[in-house]
């Protein structure tokens, strides 16, 4: 058997590492009996192309992230919004791959013909400009290119900003054409698209992780054998920890990476900052409530509570 894989993202990319650990993982245990073929970005499509493609069967599995997808499925669009999930990737991560994540989520997705397999951190979510983004008034009219959720552009013009929601291709050309002041991604993506070489600064002020989901196409995984199934199961959770590792490192380096090129800055909010933007971000949960209807809601709850619980734990 065949199972393609389409990418979000290009290759080096987080996405890149996890499809071809998996990939490695799954030949392995099929001894050859299944393939893995990895497309990456700019292969087949557009993030919102790539969730057709599987749709229709055309590929078996894909990356299909919450800014993109929530177009599709609402719901989804909790992971752009800001300040909800912890401080502490290693709540996020038990938050997010818990039985009762995938239980809020799975049925979203089986409406979309998808099976929801796994919610991944890939990093920081951190901006990019040619000034330090302090406060929502150097927000004011500033061009921000966006994923192309409606739910995220709201995120942005609560901060005053006038957000251009775009394919991800689209976004060296346009900050290069000017078209753009900015934009917003995890480090790795800054570095691997080469967005910092167009930006003078990156503004860390940790308001959300870069969140994606790995999908596979609903129809081609319900008709897998039972063994297929927990197998394709059993390799996604022993990949929750290898790839949050992954993306930490990825992370890490790239920043260095951009560093060392030279002629960009970084620069990390502080708490009294950070407070700023918690408070202009909190209107937009009631805009993201009326998108998301009642299982908006509950998953709202559901994963503020369980991630304020997560925190109290691990700080002890
Ligand atoms: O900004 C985007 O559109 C994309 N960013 C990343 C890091 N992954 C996929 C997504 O489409």
């Amino acid at each position: 058997d065949t199972w393609r894989f389409a990418l979000e993202e290009v290759e080096g990319s987080v996405q890149d590492a996890y499809a071809k650990e998996f990939k490695r993982r799954i030949e392995e245990k099929t001894d050859g009996g299944v393939t893995v073929e990895v497309y990456p970005y700019g292969t087949l499509g557009t993030s919102s192309q790539l969730t057709e493609l599987m749709q229709n069967g055309a590929v078996e599995l894909a990356f299909a992230s919450p800014g993109h997808l929530a177009d599709a499925i609402p719901e989804v669009g909790i992971f752009t919004l800001h300040f909800i999930l912890s401080q502490d990737p290693d709540v996020n991560r038990e938050v997010l791959s818990s039985p009762q994540t995938y239980d809020l989520f799975q049925p979203l997705y089986e409406e979309q013909d998808l099976q929801l397999l796994d919610i991944v951190q890939e990093g920081w979510m951190v901006w990019s400009a040619d000034k330090p983004l302090r406060s929502p008034e150097d927000f004011e009219d500033f061009k921000i290119r966006t994923m192309t959720s409606p739910i995220l552009v709201e995120s942005y013009k609560a901060y005053g900003a006038d957000p251009t929601p775009t394919p991800y291709s689209e976004v060296y050309s346009g900050l290069q054409l000017g078209q753009i002041d900015g934009q917003v991604n995890p480090i790795f993506a800054i570095e691997e698209m080469s967005f910092y070489e167009e930006q003078d600064v990156l503004t860390s002020a940790r308001h959300a992780q870069f969140i994606s989901t790995f999908a596979a196409g609903n129809d081609w995984f319900e008709g897998l054998s039972d063994e297929r199934q927990e197998l394709i199961l059993e390799v996604r959770d022993n990949m929750v920890p290898w790839i949050d590792e992954k993306q930490r490192e990825y992370n890490e380096e790239r920043l260095q990476k951009i560093l060392d090129a030279g002629g960009t800055e970084f620069v990390e909010l502080n708490e009294d900052e950070r407070d700023v933007f918690r408070e202009a971000s909190k209107n937009v949960r009631q805009i993201y409530l009326e998108q998301a209807g009642e299982k908006g809601e509950e998953i709202l709850n559901s994963l503020l509570e369980r991630t304020q619980k997560a925190d109290a734990e691990s700080q002890g």
